[in-house]
């Protein structure tokens, strides 16, 4: 597959996120503009330290090597333990940060609960129509986080490592149900053949929510081993956008615009002063006044 030959305007694109991300005048304008994009989403989620950025960097590597152009969304949960993940990304991404095939920006999560980050979806489809051939999206495996990255991500690797502990806790925390790929990472480590029997025997063999195989790959990220085999997979992968799982996931996201898209119209404060008049009425009724308060905030809004 030849590379695209499309002009990556970094600067547009930043700009972009920006607007996303603080819900600027315009942001609206610009996703409703996207262009159309065959560029592949891979999700990599895993535990604080299993070695997410150290793989980017090596799958860059191979990315860049065939001339492929590769954006990266390193997102930091802001859970307690992981302070230090945003640094880790700088340090082990640093040979790409100037790269003009390379493009890579850490958001923090801002306080969604437990999710990737409040505009993730957005951020990441603004970047998947800027020209790319890949989106990697970087995030620590922490709950809700996982099914995130399956909702955005046409391809999750999830990542293991050795010492990760007891193998049933993993496959119980959910993550069977978003991998397309497991990665068992640091495979130089003791233990680790004996960690993948075992997750083959589990596993044995497993599928994907399309009904794929779930392929199991050993990685060594810091020696730069396992991952053109992964690459491989990447790039052979055929893409089923719409999977039952994924137009469940999809549904959702959805349904989350139309709510905002709807409440856009009402105003908290004004609310607030009327539900102050109607509750001083003999008979109010909240339920009645929710029910109603749609049309009747028309109305009011005209005086
Ligand atoms: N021995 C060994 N160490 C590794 C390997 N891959 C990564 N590491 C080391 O593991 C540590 C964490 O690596 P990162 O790539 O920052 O891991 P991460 O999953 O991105 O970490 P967070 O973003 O903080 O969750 C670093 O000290 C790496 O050098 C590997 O294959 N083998
Ligand atoms: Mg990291």
């Amino acid at each position: 597959m030849p590379s695209n030959n499309i002009h990556i305007d970094v600067k547009t694109l930043a700009r972009g996120i920006s607007l996303i991300e603080n819900q600027v005048e315009g942001f609206e304008e610009l996703l409703l503009n996207l262009k159309p994009s065959s560029a592949k989403i891979i999700g990599i989620t895993g535990a604080p330290g299993a070695g997410k950025s150290s793989l980017t960097d090596a799958l860059i590597g191979e990315m860049v090597a065939v001339k492929k152009k590769v954006a990266v969304l390193c997102v930091d949960p802001s859970s307690p333990f992981n302070k230090g993940a945003l640094l880790g990304d700088r340090i082990r991404m640093s040979e790409w940060y100037n790269h003009p095939d390379v493009f890579i920006r850490s958001l923090a999560s801002k306080g969604s609960l437990g999710g990737l980050h409040p505009k993730i979806f957005e951020i990441t489809d603004l970047v998947k129509s800027s020209g790319f051939d890949y989106v990697i999206i970087e995030t620590v495996g922490v709950g809700q986080s996982e099914v995130d990255i399956a909702a955005i991500a046409d391809i999750t690797i999830v990542m293991l490592v050795p010492e990760g502990g007891d193998i049933i806790q993993t496959m119980k925390a959910g993550l069977m149900e978003v991998a397309d790929i497991f990665v068992i990472n640091k495979s130089d480590r003791p233990g680790s053949e004996n960690f993948y029997n075992t997750l083959i025997q589990i596993l044995g063999p497993a599928f994907n929510h399309t009904g794929k195989e779930i392929p199991v790959l050993k990685t060594i990220a810091i020696e730069k081993k396992g991952i053109p085999d992964l690459y491989q997979k990447i790039e052979k992968w055929n893409i089923e956008n719409y999977s039952p799982h994924k137009i469940n996931l999809l549904s959702e996201k959805i349904w989350a615009l139309i709510q905002n898209e709807k409440m856009k119209e009402l105003d908290q404060e004004k609310m607030k002063m009327q539900i102050e008049e109607a509750a001083s009425k003999p008979g109010f009724n909240m339920y009645a006044f929710a029910k109603n308060y749609g049309k009747k905030k028309i109305e009011n809004n005209k005086d």
